[in-house]
């Protein structure tokens, strides 16, 4: 591996300090930002997610907030799950298709009432299709991207940590649920989230100058609870079945294909973007679908940068888009994108670059 060329196109996080003192070994690059992946111990840090907790620099999870008179309108319009009953202080997971109904970005929107919401988004660029979308029907609002950073507390020990830090009021809160609030006057947003199904929170720092304070804070709150820095691992985000979009998705891909359709409001009207394409595919009937697949052996052999083929019956059904070593199940398991005549039970072979190695398809979440 090589190392990264600072430029000031890539963005440090304000954790990043923090991460690199911690050991940081590792970084992906997400919305041209730095995030950390490991810290030299791959296998210690899933178990710490497990078992224990673990702190992530999850920075590079950019805001996109819309503010004005029009900013429940526009956020509306930018995706097919329906918002209307999402509260004040609740956060929805909530798709983003093009015209097309093609997967854009699957942020977090948080809503702090009609005229301010955050758009915590994965790895595309929303900034300017939300941008685009306000202009061409002229809303009433102002998009900008706020100093706020979040950092991950996952894993069942979580909940003792950021309520030792916060108070037991973290306790009440339901999943995607936030409330503002301040440690030793850090300005923060503290929601019931995070890309594992561990269970955990999310501290939003609100204040960039102060990532390596708030690091600190959550590191010597989890002493007593095992914590210890780490990243989302793939291991654990495949045996839960958590799509990455941009990942395990390609440019048309569509929700109901990765077993989004649950976050897609069929009856929204026509001006949502991408809803009167969706309805259209759902009449249709999709073409492909997501199941986990199990590979034989118990050798790890992770997936590199590329998807690799599977074939069924000796014809390709699509594509392998992520595998890797399960520690619990002890084999390699990956996310398929398989035609819908690929189905669970089935055996297939994927054309990995080592070898043909044979599978399994299965339902998705492994565990
Ligand atoms: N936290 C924050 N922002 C984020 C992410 C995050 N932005 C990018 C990325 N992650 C968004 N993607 C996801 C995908 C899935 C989930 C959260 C963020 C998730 N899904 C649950 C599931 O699929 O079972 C529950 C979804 C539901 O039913 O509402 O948690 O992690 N701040």
């Amino acid at each position: 591996m090589v190392a990264i060329h600072p430029t000031a196109r890539l963005r440090p996080s304000p954790f990043y300090d923090s991460a690199l003192a911690a050991g940081m070994t590792t970084t992906s690059i997400y919305n041209r930002m730095i995030l950390p992946t490991s810290y030299g111990d791959p296998e210690a840090e899933y178990w710490r997610i497990i078992n224990d907790c673990s702190m992530w620099d999850v920075g590079a999870e950019r805001q996109v907030q819309i503010e004005g008179k029009d900013a429940l309108k526009l956020a509306q319009l930018l995706t097919v799950r329906n918002l209307s009953t999402c509260a004040e202080g609740q956060g929805k997971y909530s798709p983003i298709c093009n015209h097309e109904g093609s997967l854009l970005n699957d942020p977090i929107i948080l809503k702090f009432s009609d005229e301010l919401l955050w758009f915590s988004i994965a790895d595309s660029d929303i900034w300017y299709w939300a941008r685009a979308i306000a202009a061409e029907r002229s809303l009433r609002v102002s998009i900008t991207e706020p100093d706020v950073s979040p950092l991950a507390v996952q894993g069942p020990k979580a909940e003792a940590v950021v309520a030792h830090l916060m108070g037991d009021w973290v306790k009440d809160l339901k999943y995607f649920w936030f409330k503002e609030a301040e440690l030793n006057g850090i300005p923060l947003v503290v929601q019931r989230s995070g890309w594992s199904k561990q269970g955990g929170f999310e501290l939003y720092l609100r204040d960039g100058n102060r990532g390596a304070e708030l690091w600190d804070l959550v590191a010597e709150a989890g002493k007593p609870h095992g914590i210890g820095p780490g990243a989302p691992a793939t291991p654990e985000r495949v045996e839960s079945g958590l799509v990455s979009v941009g990942g395990d998705t390609d440019h048309y891909t569509n929700p109901f294909e990765v077993r989004l359709g649950r976050y897609v409001d069929l009856e929204l009207s026509n001006d949502v973007v991408g809803i009167d394409a969706l309805k259209q595919l759902h009449a249709d009937g999709i073409k492909r679908h997501q199941l986990g697949v199990v590979l034989e052996g118990d050798v790890p052999d992770p997936m590199g940068f590329r998807w690799e083929t599977i074939e069924l019956n000796g014809e390709p059904v699509g594509s392998m888009t992520v595998c890797v070593f399960s520690p619990r199940l002890k084999k390699n398991i990956g996310f398929a994108l398989v035609d819908r005549s690929a189905e669970a039970g089935m055996d297939v072979i994927v054309r990995r670059p080592t070898a043909d190695v044979p599978g399994k398809l299965q339902e998705l979440p492994f565990l």
